[in-house]
C-alpha cells in the first residue's frame, strides 16, 4: 500500500447534543422518574451540515467511520454505546450533565489510529455571563426555552494518507 506523502486531506464533522425537557407525561411513562430530559449526543458531517442533520436527517461519514464509541457517565447502564452505522447518536434520557467520551474508529482500508474527543453533555439553558439568571433555571422555564443545542466543529485531517483511501475520500 502506498503513502501518498506530504499531502493532507480533512474531513469537517460536527459533535455535540441537543437536549429537551421532559413533560410530566413522559417522565411518568419513565421507568426512571427522576429523569429531567431527552438528549441526543452525535457526530455529523458538517460538509452538508443543516438544521436538519442537527435534528436527525442526513449522514454521510459511514465511507470513512466504521465506529463511533460514546462513553456515557457510569450511572448509565452499559456505558459504553457502540454505533456502527449512520446516524452516529446516542439518545437517552438523564438528569445531569458529563462528559461524554467519543472515540472515532476509521474504515480499516484506511490504516488510521482512532481519535478520541469529549463533549460536555448539556442539558440546561445557555444563559448570558453577569446576568441575573440563575445558572439552571427551573424545569418549566427551561421548557418555555426550548431546546438546548452545543455543538463544536472540528476538521478530522488525514496526514500522508494511503493512496486507496485517499480515492475513497474524494470520491464521496
Ligand atoms: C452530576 N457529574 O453529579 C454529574 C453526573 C450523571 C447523570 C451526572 C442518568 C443516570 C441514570 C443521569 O442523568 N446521569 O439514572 O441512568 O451532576
Amino acid at each position: 500500500r502506498v503513502r501518498v506523502r506530504g499531502l493532507s486531506i480533512y474531513r469537517p464533522i460536527i459533535y455535540g447534543n441537543t437536549a429537551v425537557v421532559l413533560t410530566q407525561k413522559e417522565r411518568e411513562a419513565l421507568s426512571t422518574p427522576d429523569h429531567t430530559h431527552r438528549w441526543t449526543v452525535a457526530v455529523r458531517s458538517a460538509a452538508s451540515a443543516s438544521d436538519s442533520d442537527i435534528v436527525g436527517g442526513a449522514d454521510d461519514l459511514s465511507y470513512f467511520i466504521k465506529r463511533v464509541t460514546f462513553k456515557l457517565h457510569d450511572t448509565y447502564s452499559n456505558p459504553t454505546r457502540n454505533v456502527d452505522k449512520p446516524p452516529f447518536e446516542v439518545t437517552e434520557t438523564g438528569w445531569g450533565e458529563f462528559e461524554i467520551q467519543i472515540r472515532i474508529t476509521f474504515v480499516p482500508e484506511s490504516g488510521e489510529k482512532a481519535i478520541t474527543t469529549y463533549h460536555h453533555l448539556k442539558l440546561h439553558p445557555w444563559t448570558a455571563v453577569g446576568s441575573n439568571e440563575p445558572e439552571i433555571p427551573p424545569l418549566d422555564a427551561a421548557m418555555k426555552m426550548g431546546p438546548v443545542h452545543s455543538w463544536q466543529y472540528d476538521e478530522i485531517v488525514f496526514n500522508d494518507p494511503f493512496q486507496s483511501f485517499l480515492n475513497v475520500l474524494l470520491a464521496n
